[in-house]
């Protein structure tokens, strides 16, 4: 009788949980009712609307333990069938199974296609992640096709995974993203933005004040021309262009007001492009880093001497955020340490740009100063024969629009502030005082 009255109790009453995303050829995530612990509710699982199992979210997970979920004995982990290795997109669901409600993130697109094993990986490596890459940039050195500058950065960048351009983004470029920044916050306008524990969503949707800690916003350099001149700058223009062999396409852009923490992990399992190793990523401050605003950590050489991590079924892809990233996560501080790596911070001044590998790990410290600002602009680039599809609009021709040699693909939503802030308006103002840090 008791037992039973605990379960009614427990129905009623919300739950907690999430569809955390797949591993290989796996599904998982965790439900429980936080007033009624003891209660493992049962869940199912749907593919393209019809069930396909049922069962228990009363799986062991550390991290749930480590979170204060419970006992941790609140996840579920389904096995998806092999009819679903046809490259085709599928629609995954998972309910509770009393009240059929859905879980939060649920449902997810999965499609094996977009599995990525490891000799596929390297089988589309670019020239420069080739065991002979060197020979073959002295030889392009040699023959005039190089100056001494960039074979210089092509090889630090084969042998550590990243470079490091100082002074290189004027100043006035960075005040003027700054402003803008400030006035798309200002005016509430509809710039996507991440904040902590929520999906993507619109700074013109969020009421009350807009959380800075751990919060990303989306596509500056879509809205901003000073931000889209400082992601497609020439200098990484032309070196992103070398080491792909084909035209940059600055594929997303990242702005955080403060450091990041996020944990150490490899870019390129997140950031899908259709052949991961043609993907980099630029880092540029807005503002000189102080330690303890949580600079970024990165480990040189750890783009080749740290093994990828295998998701499941050989797949070296990301797809959610759950366990299984929390088991990159470690495998990846593991092995950095391990190896003995040093782990370096970036503390650049305004102006400086890193550039790094998409097998490089790397993450944001810890902010020891919580206070503190840490202004920045991150940049995806792939090339642009190999993303030649906006990934927003994946039915669409992408609207593309060049700038410096360089490429991105600007939004198509009519309501949307596309290059609100011209970089003209930039060029009138230089010389103003630098705007003040959000608060
Ligand atoms: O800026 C940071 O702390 C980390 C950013 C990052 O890892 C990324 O955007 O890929
Ligand atoms: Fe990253």
């Amino acid at each position: 009788m008791a037992l039973s009255a605990t379960s009614e109790a427990a129905t009623a009453e919300p739950i907690g949980g999430r569809f955390d995303g797949f591993s290989g050829m796996t599904a998982g995530g965790w439900v429980w009712h936080p007033r009624a612990p003891e209660h493992r509710p049962s869940v199912r699982l749907e593919v393209d609307g019809e069930m396909l199992a049922q069962a228990p979210a009363d799986l062991m997970r550390q991290d749930l333990l480590d979170s204060g979920i419970g006992d941790g004995r609140h996840a579920f982990l389904f096995s998806l069938p092999d009819a679903l290795r046809d490259n085709r997109v599928h629609q995954i669901a998972v309910r509770v199974a009393d009240t059929g409600e859905m879980l939060p993130y649920s449902p997810r697109n999965f499609c094996t296609a977009l599995l990525v094993d490891a000799p596929r990986f390297d089988a589309e490596r670019p020239w420069i992640d080739m065991a002979d890459a060197d020979q073959e940039v002295l030889r392009r050195f040699r023959d005039g096709a190089l100056s001494f500058r960039l074979a210089r950065d092509l090889l630090l960048w084969h042998r550590q995974g990243y470079v490091i351009f100082e002074n290189e983004i004027p100043p006035a470029l960075l005040d003027r993203a700054c402003a803008d920044f400030n006035a798309i916050l200002n005016q509430r306008l509809a710039m996507q933005f991440q904040p902590p524990g929520h999906p993507p969503m619109s700074l013109s949707e969020w009421e009350g004040p807009i959380p800075f800690a751990d919060t990303r916003f989306l596509e500056l350099h879509t809205i901003s021309e000073a931000a889209a001149e400082i992601a497609l700058s020439p200098r990484i223009v032309e070196f992103c262009a070398t080491v792909f062999g084909d035209t940059p396409v600055a594929m997303q852009s990242l702005h955080f007001a403060m450091g990041s923490t996020q944990r150490a992990h490899m870019d390129f399992p997140y950031v899908h492009t259709p052949k991961p190793a043609y993907l980099t990523a630029s880092w540029v401050p807005l503002e000189d880093v102080h330690e303890d605003a949580g600079p970024l950590f990165y480990y040189p050489r750890s783009h080749t001497a740290v093994p990828k991590f295998d998701f499941g079924a050989g797949n070296l892809m990301a797809f959610g955020d759950g366990w299984h990233v929390r088991a990159f996560e470690e495998h990846l501080q593991h092995w950095a340490e391990h190896l003995g790596l040093e782990r370096k911070l970036l503390m650049p001044r305004r102006g400086d740009v890193l550039i790094w590998h998409s097998a490089l790990v790397h993450g944001g410290a810890p902010r020891n100063d919580p206070a503190r600002t840490r202004r920045s602009l991150v940049t995806h680039y792939s090339a642009a024969n190999i993303y030649a599809h906006d990934r927003r609009y994946p039915d669409r021709p992408p609207s593309v629009v060049a700038r410096n040699g360089g490429l991105y693909y600007d939004l198509q939503e009519p309501e949307y502030p596309s290059r609100h802030f011209k970089l003209e308006d930039t060029l009138l103002e230089a010389g103003g005082a630098a705007p003040a840090a959000p608060t």
